[in-house]
Formats: structure tokens, sequence, C-alpha cells
């Protein structure tokens, strides 16, 4: 099949998603057109079948809001009818939905069929859709798409409640590349790239990757970590970047322990550094999957999360991770605590999460889920 996919480019699940499936359709014999209006940050280098296709949006002074939907639309069009596309996929309804429905319908006057799958991803459906500025559009392109995917039973039920959306929805979870995404080969090793990044060996490594919204809660990671580290030997490590950092280093500095903390900004190569840890710190006040917290589980990191969203469906509480309610900072921290020193859980936890991962979430049996979507689609 030929594919279009459009997502947002930058450092975000959605994006993660998209360009992962890209790149496994591809490794799958798929032809894959990125459509975006810059290149996914995941996807680096150069990769067989794989095109990207930048959308330009000019600006005019007349326009306080140049229209990048409608830019979007247009390439789209131009991409599908170029290179002979099958069909558009797209991650995050918001605008991504509405340009694939005028995209469709320009094609369809001249007499092309351009069907279009949306997969909704958290804030598309959960916080910005429900902005009554974009709630009708949305609602009205998710119910017009060709197929719509959902990567949480909890997100589906979200779409259908809040947006009165009648058309099936198909929950396809997120997944993982189990190769990638993996445990150290040995301690030794896992010791020693430890510190070369951190130039730490023996202490615990708590990490928590984000791209700092106030929705991840990154301060209270770093709240939680100031209890844990006054309890045991241990350093933070924070990758990702966004509005809360500046309050996220500012607390650090209050409460004495930045140099425990290494802020590493944004990385590319996620799957080098999650290894490193030995748990995850996922405080957010709301995730409809939690991406990262599946990504640690394959590399046989544990994550203390919060109850929220799709995060049960992911995490087994007890079993793969640890479940709190949102902002409750002394219980995370005091179960950190009593799983860093409690090294049979700690590792029993470690193998069932890469046996989740493992079962249930990798690439090889979730990417064709999604093949055998866009098949019946096509009929
Ligand atoms: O969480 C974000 O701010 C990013 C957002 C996105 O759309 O890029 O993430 C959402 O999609 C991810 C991939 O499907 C999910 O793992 C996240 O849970 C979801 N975020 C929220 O629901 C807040």
């Amino acid at each position: 099949m030929r594919i279009g996919i459009t997502c947002y480019p930058t450092y975000g699940g959605s994006g993660v998603v998209a360009t992962e499936l890209g790149i496994e359709l591809a490794a799958l014999g798929h032809e894959i057109h990125f459509i975006s209006y810059s290149q996914p940050f995941r996807l680096t280098g150069r990769n067989e079948g794989i095109f990207y296709h930048e959308v330009p949006v000019s600006s005019y002074p007349l326009f306080e809001f140049p229209p990048y939907d409608l830019a979007l639309a247009s390439r789209m069009a131009e991409v599908a009818e170029y290179y002979a596309l099958d069909l558009l996929h797209v991650h995050y309804a918001i605008p991504h939905s509405v340009s694939a429905l005028l995209a469709r319908q320009m094609l369809a006057a001249s007499g092309r069929r351009l069907p279009f799958v949306t997969t909704l991803h958290g804030t598309d459906i959960t916080l910005v859709g429900l902005d009554r500025s974009y709630l009708p559009i949305t609602r009205y392109a998710i119910q017009e798409s060709d197929g719509v995917t959902s990567i949480s039973h909890y997100l589906k039920e979200k779409t259908v409640a809040d947006f009165g959306v009648t058309r099936p929805i198909e929950v396809i979870s997120n997944f993982v590349n189990c190769d990638l995404y993996a445990p150290a080969p040995d301690e030794v090793r896992r010791q020693e790239a430890r510190k070369r990044w951190l130039s730490c060996a023996e202490e615990a490594v708590l990490m928590h990757l984000s791209n700092f919204r106030p929705v991840k809660r990154v301060v209270d990671a770093v709240r939680i970590f100031a209890r844990v580290a006054h309890a045991t030997p241990a350093q933070l490590v924070l990758i990702g970047d966004g509005p809360d950092r500046s309050e996220a280093e500012w607390l650090a500095h209050e409460l004495g322990i930045h140099a425990r903390i290494h802020f590493l900004g944004k990385q590319g190569r996620v799957h080098e550094l999650l290894p490193l840890a030995d748990l995850l710190l996922m405080p957010s006040a709301l995730e409809s999957f939690g991406l990262v917290a599946l990504e640690a589980m394959a590399c046989k990191v544990p994550t203390i999360a919060t109850r929220v969203g799709g995060v049960p469906e992911l995490i087994d509480d007890g079993q793969t991770g640890l479940l709190f309610d949102a902002g409750d900072v002394d219980a995370m921290a005091k179960a950190a605590v009593e799983l860093l020193n409690d090294k049979p859980r700690l590792n029993a936890m470690r193998e069932a999460g890469r046996h989740t991962a493992q079962k249930r979430y990798c690439a090889t049996l979730v990417v064709p889920q999604y093949v055998r979507f866009y098949e019946r689609l096509l009929g």
C-alpha cells in the first residue's frame, strides 16, 4: 500500500507513534509518505520506502494566523495524486482530520478516492477538542473519517461520551519495538553507560521523560525525587523540555537537590537512556495511554505512575508498576523507596514489564492490526 501519514512532528507521543508506525510499515514493504510542516523528530536518517513532504505555510500581512490546515489539505491532495496514495492516516484529530476531509473532497471532484483514517491520541479529545471553538468541527471530521482508531479503551469511551461520535472506533493500542527498546545486555555494560551519561553507577537512578507540559506534572516528579533522595542515595534524570522546565529547575534549587538532577533536554535516542533507569516517574494528571511507560517496561524499568485515563489498561498495579492518585507525591515517594530497597520485588516487576511488552505491545503484534484495518477499509 501507499500510505500518507500526518502527525505533529514535535516532541509528543502521537508523533512518536505515527513515526514508528511509518517505519514499521515501510519495513513490511509499504510505501510511506509523511506530510507535515517539519520532519518528525524521530524520523532520523534515510529509511527505505519512506518519503517526507514538507507543508509550506505562506504568510501574508493580512493573516494574523496563517491557515496551516488549508496548506496541509492542499499538500495532502497533491501528494496523494502525484504518488498515487491509497489512503491517508492522520494522528491527532485537530486539525489533521479536517485537512484530510478537505483533501478527500478535493480529489473526489476529479474522480479519485482517498479514504482517511483518524487515530485519536489524547488531548485532541480530552483537552483541546473539548474547547467550544474546536468541538463541532472535530466531531464532524471524526464522524466523517473512513476509519477511526483510538489508542486505548478509555479514550474510545471518552470520544463517544463527550463528542457523541456514533461511527465505530477500533481500539489499536500503542506499541513498542521490542528489539530497539530492550534492557542493557548485562549489568556491567549498564553500569558503564550510567557512568558515561550520569557519572554515577552505584546510586539509584529515577527518570522522567515528557514534553514538560502542565498535564505531565514534572514538578511532582521533582518533589517525589526530593523525598526519595532524602531516604536513599539517588539521582534523577529529566528528559525533555517544555513550559514547566523552569519551574522544575527552580524547585530543584529551592529544595537543594539540583546537583542530583540531570536536565538532559530533548533527546532523540531515548532507547539508549531508558535502560539506565531503575524506576520511571510518570505522575501525570492525565494520560490516555502513557507511551513512555510502555517503552520503559520494554527496557525492564517499572513505572511509578498515576491511576488516570488509560494508564490502568497498560500498567497492572503491583505487577508491572505502581499506581497512585494524581498529586499523591508522598505515597509515590514512599513506594519508590520501598521498591528500590526490595530487590526481589523490583526484579519481579522488571521481568513482568518486559514480558507484558513482548506479549501484548510489540510492534510485530500491533502493526499488523493497522494493516488489517487499512485492508478492510480499502475493501
Ligand atoms: O501527552 C502529550 O502531551 C502528547 C500527546 C500527543 O498527542 O502527542 O500524547 C498523547 O498521545 C500519546 C501517544 O498515543 C499517549 O501515550 C499519551 O498518553 C497522550 N497524552 C495524553 O493523553 C495527555
